[in-house]
């Protein structure tokens, strides 16, 4: 394991306000953040708003305000979701911020010395919403956007490019070369078949009929075309191209600093084709990895912000709280695949994981120790068959979850904790304590007692990435001191004697499923 980690999310288009789908990418990395700090490694995590471009324009004028009143309004709704979500993020990088714009004109710089950009002309399909070109083969017989499905129009303007085939042997070679570079490894015959091997294409990268972007200081009519301006966040963001670059020496530079950037399905090609392209122009390394996740719909129909089907997250953080929000999300949906939004399976899934698998379990061992052992946390004794069977999964559940977190496989690694947790509530079903009381077998019984609380505590700092607000709750639920939070302790088998255990109220409540669902669709229809 490298000992820096540098993740990112997307900097989303402040052009509406951020859904579900948003949510869902930023509080993936946040969990990888959360996990990695857990781990003793150094982290640092960006994300934020990419403020530029027609899109914006045209969304500010509609309105009356300028873009840049535009944009402040809606990168401080995306800012406030992200503290009602506990994103632990580091920085929060906006386009329009000086620092971005003027080390952006510096990269654009170094390309066009490095001859990597030349003038020319370009005459394509754009796509508005999408920001992007698109040749007459994507766009077919119907003119249509290969991504969003909407008419395109045809544009010719004067623009610069970049030379793609410079680079194209180079971006060939570490596809080879490094296996994980785009991740899931489906991801990368996706790239080749589509994008690649039909043939790539210079890239504009200047725009003339819209001002709202970075001016080219070469020359001041072209503002820069928005994907230069938007990739070029994961350097800026860390002091790249300015006096002030400790963090991209301590990180970017760095060998030994893990670079991932998360992105979705549909912005996977700016990602792993040309980004790694300008930071060869740039005479910089690559990143680590690409991880694209899947995108979500919702009922079975694409959500787009665009589009307004959307669930927005605030509405389901209030009302189940963040945690419930946070591994709805990290759990229910393969990392990498697509998935589906709907209000049964978010019901379903608190009501199965959270309120009956792990707060359940915590609810019924609290109570347990209080009554039968005064909430005194007792010792592992002589331990039998089926606490040594217990002790063996602890140990294989640490290990498959750290390999599939390093290996940013999320939900692999949340679903074998959760089996650990199903685990446990067998054990007390196999175990029957109450029996075990009434026949005064008080050594069997402290047995269960301190194994369950071994499980439950290993389990929460297993969850403690995605579970914010209920893990702290539970190390007081069982009187943790500080040295017994630390992660290392889960190598440790049942170490919590002595501790005092209270009993607090549930700490997921069950949901009603006719109810929810209900609540849930009423603020997810537009
Ligand atoms: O593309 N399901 O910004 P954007 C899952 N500014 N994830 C979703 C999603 C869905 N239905 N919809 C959006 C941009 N996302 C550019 C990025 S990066 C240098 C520039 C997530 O606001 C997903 O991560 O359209 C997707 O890639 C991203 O939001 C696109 O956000």
């Amino acid at each position: 394991m490298k000992n820096k980690f540098y993740i990112t999310t997307p900097i989303y288009y402040p052009s509406a306000e951020a859904h579900i789908g948003h949510a869902y990418c930023t509080v993936m990395c946040d969990i990888l953040a959360r996990y990695k700090r857990l781990r003793g490694v150094e982290t640092y995590f960006l994300t934020g708003t990419d403020e530029h471009g027609q899109k914006i324009q045209e969304k500010a004028k509609d309105k009356g305000v300028t873009p840049q009143q535009y944009v402040d309004e809606i990168a401080a709704k995306f800012i406030d979701l992200w503290k009602e979500l506990r994103i632990s993020n580091d920085d929060f990088i906006r386009t329009t911020q000086d620092r971005h714009v003027k080390a952006t004109q510096k990269v654009f710089s170094k390309l066009f010395a490095n001859d990597d950009i030349y003038l020319g002309k370009y005459e394509g399909w754009y796509c508005t919403p999408c920001e992007s070109f698109w040749t007459d083969t994507q766009v077919g017989e119907d003119h249509l956007c290969p991504d969003c499905g909407r008419p395109v129009h045809k544009e010719v303007e004067e623009a610069y490019f970049f030379k793609t085939q410079k680079y194209l042997p180079q971006l060939l070679k570490e596809m080879d070369e490094n296996p994980k570079f785009i991740l899931p490894i489906a991801r990368k015959n996706e790239m080749m078949n589509t994008f690649i091997k039909p043939g790539l294409n210079d890239l504009c990268v200047s725009r003339t009929s819209f001002d709202w972007g970075v001016p080219i200081l070469e020359n001041p009519k072209h503002v820069m075309y928005v994907w230069l301006d938007a990739l070029s966040n994961y350097i800026t963001a860390l002091g790249y191209g300015s006096d002030n670059d400790s963090l991209f020496k301590k990180f970017w530079a760095d060998p030994n600093c893990e670079i991932v950037h998360v992105v979705g399905a549909d912005i996977s090609r700016f990602h792993v084709i040309y980004w790694p392209m300008f930071l060869t122009g740039l005479g910089l390394r690559l990143p680590d990895r690409v991880f694209v996740h899947g995108l979500l719909d919702l009922n079975g129909d694409k959500m787009s912000k665009s589009k307004g089907n959307v669930v927005s997250p605030l509405p389901l953080i209030k009302r189940y709280g963040v945690d419930a929000v946070r591994w709805f999300l990290a759990r229910e949906f393969a990392f990498g695949s697509d998935g589906r939004f709907t209000s049964e399976l978010f019901a379903e899934r608190t009501n199965m994981d959270l309120a009956n698998n792990f707060g359940n379990l915590v609810n019924r061992t609290s109570a347990m120790i209080v009554k039968y052992f005064d909430g005194v946390v007792p010792e592992l004794r002589s331990p039998s068959e089926k606490e040594e069977n217990i002790r063996v999964l602890t140990e294989k559940t640490v290990k498959t979850y750290e390999i599939c977190m390093d290996d940013l496989k999320v939900s692999e690694g949340l679903t074998a904790v959760g089996e650990l947790l199903n685990a446990a509530n067998k054990y007390i079903e196999e175990s029957q304590p109450w029996v075990l009381s009434k026949e005064g077998r008080i050594e069997e019984l402290g047995n269960v007692m301190a194994v369950l609380v071994n499980s439950i505590v290993t389990a929460t700092k297993l969850l403690s990435p995605v579970l914010v607000e209920s893990a702290p709750k539970v190390y007081a639920q069982f009187g943790l001191n500080k040295e017994q939070e630390k992660y290392d302790l889960v190598y440790e088998f049942c170490p919590f004697k002595g501790n005092k255990v209270s009993r607090c109220d549930p700490l997921f409540p069950r949901l009603d499923i006719k109810v929810e669902t209900e609540y849930i669709d009423s603020i997810s229809k537009h």
